[in-house]
């Protein structure tokens, strides 16, 4: 949509459409920061922390119907059903429209419709986007205060003729003489529907997270990435980092993991290792594209995390826990007496008198647990006390590495590095992980997971993967591709990796490998390191090897399983990813174990 006049009217159309009893247009002020938090206070959907240990800090509980993002019901709806794909919901346009029509109308009856202008990256950057999102709930308003440059500096680019990516979102829960108010109002039915061509986000029957925040998931990937298509850049599933060296010197990586497999806790990491240090640009998402000068940059869209709680301590992610002091919003941990938050992996011992993410009594015999799996802090990216000045940066920073991960219990090495961008673009393809209570469904499932990309692509993944290939131009300096996984496990079941904090060692290989300081094994999979810096680790050189144990069986069954995946794209599938996986196949195969 372009300018203000278009504006004016959608604001118009959607009031007409679902019969709000006031209408507020958000200025971004504290000031209305407070007065949401107020509203939420007195409707019982928040609690006001302890004031001594949680400064300005907001616990909330959902409904329990309403934890996490729900895939099923999330919906691309392009003309063509081809260009949603095989890995997305496609509904015809007009279809959904009239879905939409009938959910929508009289949605917000009795309450208050605000429209929250906002910006997804640096004000000012030529990569940054505006966006509105028309919502009913506070709770949105509030985290989207955080988590995006939100208010009048918005408003005034929009209304001067910036574009816009609009979004709706209602609660789906009228007040009339039907429904009372109550503490987390949403509907049973939820519909997530995105317009790639026409850029619109319609968002029904979830407060929660990605469902109702339109700027992260809806724009920031699903319809960002329709838009990178179209003009040759990148939206992706990745925090951004810096890793500096002993001598100072910085470079930047990209990784994308799957939902809760560890971008935030990566992004924030504190370095063991002497004279190494790690800054943070983001945890979630990066837009990315080739410079002049033929380097890759990343701007993180996003101003605030919106991340997991639980396994986030002191010992893990000092940074985060620095984060959380003050002026944030926790959703579904569990309660203490004296009004602070806990989750499991917040202390070894969990306080007495606890109440759960439900609000019950809770006692640590129970089997559920006290902080719900996908609860969450929402948290300005500015606390962090890792935070890379470089994050405001127009231009965003120079990327020298991309990393691949996913949570894999079994097979997958440690770190890898890929032969070349062709083979990089494979890995990314290939990554699937074990499913997380991020999202609706069975957990620990082992499920592909393209790019980390499989329920925020807005397009054919198919084409996805061409786009990538396509990035590789004459000219341009294109960064390293690697792989990671923190989470093998033993025949124990317990983690070989320690992860978090000496994940920095990897980190370490891989920017000595870009500085091509360091020498590799080759395999028939990648390069594997030589060896990896063990200073002040206390790990057996049993343990290290089965990090890196090429289980050759159990990869021709991963590649054979590959085969049958791949073959959903039909011919979208790109031919030069299917000959490099005969490659490495037919390597394995023969037992070519090279050097
Ligand atoms: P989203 O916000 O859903 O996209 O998740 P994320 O990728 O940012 O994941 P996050 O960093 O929040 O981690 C999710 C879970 O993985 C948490 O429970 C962490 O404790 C755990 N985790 C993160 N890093 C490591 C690691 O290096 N090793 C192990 N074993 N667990 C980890
Ligand atoms: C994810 O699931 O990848 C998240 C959380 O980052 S949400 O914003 O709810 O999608
Ligand atoms: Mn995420």
């Amino acid at each position: 949509m372009r300018a203000s006049t278009h504006l004016h009217q959608f604001i118009k159309d959607i009031v007409d459409l679902c019969c709000p009893d006031n209408v507020h247009v958000c200025s971004g002020s504290d000031d209305e920061y407070d007065q949401m938090c107020k509203i939420m206070e007195h409707n019982g959907t928040a609690i006001r922390l302890n004031q001594l240990k949680r400064q300005n800090c907001l616990y909330v509980r959902t409904d329990p119907s309403d934890v996490a993002r729900v895939e099923e019901v999330t919906y691309i709806c392009s003309q063509n059903k081809d260009d949603a794909g095989p890995t997305n919901n496609w509904r015809d346009p007009i279809e959904m429209r009239e879905k939409i029509l009938s959910l929508f109308s009289r949605s917000m009856h009795g309450r208050t419709m605000y429209v929250i202008p906002y910006v997804m990256g640096p004000i000012g950057s030529p990569m940054s986007k505006c966006g509105i999102e028309i919502t009913d709930s506070p709770y949105v308003v509030a985290n989207m205060k955080i988590m995006s440059r939100m208010g009048r500096e918005a408003l005034s680019l929009i209304e001067k003729g910036e574009e816009f990516v609009a979004g709706v979102h209602s609660v789906g829960m009228p007040i009339n003489n039907v429904n009372e108010e109550v503490p987390w109002p949403c509907n049973k039915e939820k519909l997530i529907a995105h317009f790639p061509e026409s850029r619109q986000i319609w968002s029904f029957g979830s407060g929660y997270g990605g469902n109702a925040l339109l700027g992260k998931k809806c724009f920031a990937l699903r319809i960002a990435s329709a838009i990178g298509r179209d003009d040759g850049w990148l939206a992706e599933h990745m925090l951004i980092m810096g890793v500096t060296n002993p001598n100072g010197v910085t470079k930047y990586f990209v990784a994308a993991f799957p939902s809760a497999c560890g971008k935030t806790n990566l992004a924030m990491m504190l370095s063991t290792l002497p004279g190494w240090s790690i800054s943070c640009i983001g945890d979630d998402i990066a837009w990315m594209y080739f410079g002049d000068d033929g380097r890759l940059y990343a701007i993180n869209p996003e101003n605030g995390f919106f991340g997991v709680a639980p396994g986030t301590s002191v010992e893990n992610n000092p940074n985060a826990m620095k984060c959380i002091e003050k002026n944030t919003i926790f959703t579904n941990v569990a309660l203490t007496e004296d009004f602070d938050v806990w989750w499991e992996g917040m202390t070894k011992v969990p306080p007495q008198g606890l109440r759960d993410w439900k609000g019950n009594a809770w006692d640590s015999n129970s089997k559920s647990t006290a902080a719900h799996p996908n609860s969450r802090f929402t948290t300005p990216i500015r606390q962090c006390p890792s935070f890379d000045k470089m994050g405001d940066d127009l231009r965003g920073v120079p990327i020298d590495g991309i990393i691949f991960g996913g949570r894999r219990s079994t097979l997958i090495p440690l770190v890898l590095e890929s032969f070349d961008w062709v083979h990089g673009v494979l890995l990314g393809a290939s990554q699937s992980s074990e499913k997380t209570a991020a999202a609706v469904g069975v957990v620990g499932e082992v499920r592909h997971d393209p790019f980390a990309m499989l329920p925020f692509c807005g397009y054919n993944m198919g084409d996805y993967f061409q786009h990538w290939l396509d990035q590789e131009k004459d000219g341009r300096k294109m960064p390293k591709i690697f792989s990671v996984n923190w989470f093998r496990k033993d025949d124990n079941g317990s983690f070989i990796w320690p992860g978090f904090k000496e994940n920095v060692r990897v980190l370490k290989w891989i920017f000595e490998r870009i500085d091509e300081t360091v020498s590799a094994n080759k395999t028939p999979i990648g390069y594997l390191p030589k060896e990896l810096d063990r200073v002040g680790l206390n790990i057996s050189d049993d343990k290290l090897n089965q990090l890196f144990d090429i289980d050759i069986d159990g990869f021709l069954k991963n590649i054979e399983d590959l085969y049958n995946y791949f073959n959903i794209f039909g011919d979208k599938f790109p031919k030069v990813l299917h000959q490099k996986l005969n490659i490495i196949y037919f390597n394995l195969k023969n037992n070519n174990l090279f050097s």
